[in-house]
């Protein structure tokens, strides 16, 4: 009798286990973002709203990203990719297509850089635009006087006053660092012909002499501690350490920049798909977008949401050049087997 009691008892609590709600298992949200790029209060603020978890891991290129999400036994569920490696992934068959009637914010999207991103993405059916940027040259003027980066171009990369100094560093990314040197020597960042890849190529030779690293992370605290006097940068990242160290600088070189917009994707083996369409509907909300600019300092394709950004983000001119330089600067595009010749141009210059 005693033992049918207990046995009773048991059935009861785990009948009220279940009807509160506190035995289910909360859902986790996979997302791989680059590094810097949210404010992740919003990350915290859709845990409590959604009662979830979020896994949060960062990467600082493309390259990285495609590595990790092509061969990681953790499938994400979310990523960040730019718009050239949108297209890659949409080749590997690796992209779930968007049903846009479960995205209620995304009307708030600007619908000319919607037009813009159907160069990677036709017809926007894979990809949200996130945010995008321009890739520019990032100093120290206690380290860096004013006279050499007076002439505000690219070739301050290879300027004899960094002979033997060790001080340069470069990203870690083919496309930005030959896209550099193309338009430096007045090619697109896209133009994959011999002449201009030839003319990049003799460029970077020279430049080379002064660069210690391809990096796309650690040059941000290294420029504060001097270890780096000059790093190639996107625009935001150096709008981020500069509103912390009023000795740093940033430039956008008179021959134009490299320009690209990053998005979010989801992972056709993504488990948590109705949790994702959340997440992205989530930072589509006008409101949250303008959050995430403020604290990212990269502008955002919401148009809603840049109706709402203050005075000073607005006529900040390295997040917001006028057209005339923005006419100077070149999308980074995909660029299918072309690109192999861009990935060896950059393997002879980091190995030599
Ligand atoms: N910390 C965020 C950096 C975002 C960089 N966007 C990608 C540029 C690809 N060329």
């Amino acid at each position: 009798m005693k033992k049918f009691s207990v046995i009773i008892a048991l059935i009861a609590l785990v009948a009220l286990v279940s009807l509160s709600g506190c035995g289910k298992k909360q859902a986790t949200l996979y997302i791989f973002n680059w590094s810097d790029y949210i404010d992740t209060d919003l990350l915290r603020e859709f845990e409590k709203k959604y009662n979830c978890k979020i896994k949060y891991s960062t990467f600082d290129s493309n390259e990285n990203m495609l590595t990790k999400v092509k061969s990681s036994t953790q499938s994400f569920d979310l990523i960040f990719p730019s718009g050239d490696h949108v297209s890659i992934l949409r080749e590997l068959d690796m992209l779930e297509e968007l049903d846009k009637t479960k995205l209620t914010n995304y009307g708030n999207l600007d619908t000319s850089l919607l037009k813009k991103a159907e160069s990677f993405d036709p017809n926007n059916a894979f990809a949200i635009p996130y945010a995008w940027g321009l890739t520019g040259l990032m100093y120290n003027k206690q380290f860096v006087p004013q006279e050499i980066v007076a002439s505000n171009g690219w070739n301050i990369l290879g300027d004899s006053f960094f002979d033997g100094k060790n001080k340069i560093t470069m990203l870690d990314d083919a496309r930005e660092v030959i896209g550099a040197a193309l338009i430096y020597s007045g090619f697109s960042v896209n133009d994959a012909s011999p002449e201009a890849l030839k003319a990049a190529h003799d460029v970077l030779k020279i430049w080379d002499r002064n660069i210690t690293q391809f990096d796309s992370d650690s040059y941000k605290n290294e420029l504060q501690d001097g270890t780096t006097w000059l790093a190639q940068a996107y625009n935001g990242d150096a709008l981020q350490q500069m509103a912390t160290n009023k000795d740093l600088e940033f430039i956008l070189p008179k021959e134009g920049a490299a320009m690209w917009m990053d998005n979010i994707v989801m992972l056709k083996s993504s488990q948590n798909k109705e949790l994702s369409y959340q997440f992205i509907d989530f930072l589509l909300d006008a409101e949250n977008a303008k959050r995430n600019s403020d604290y990212t300092m990269y502008p955002t394709p919401n148009e809603a949401a840049m109706r709402l950004m203050g005075e000073d983000f607005i006529n900040n001119k390295l997040i917001n050049p006028d057209d005339e330089y923005l006419e100077k600067c070149y999308m980074i595009d995909y660029l299918g087997e072309a690109a192999r010749s861009f990935d060896q141009i950059y393997e002879d210059i980091k190995m030599n």
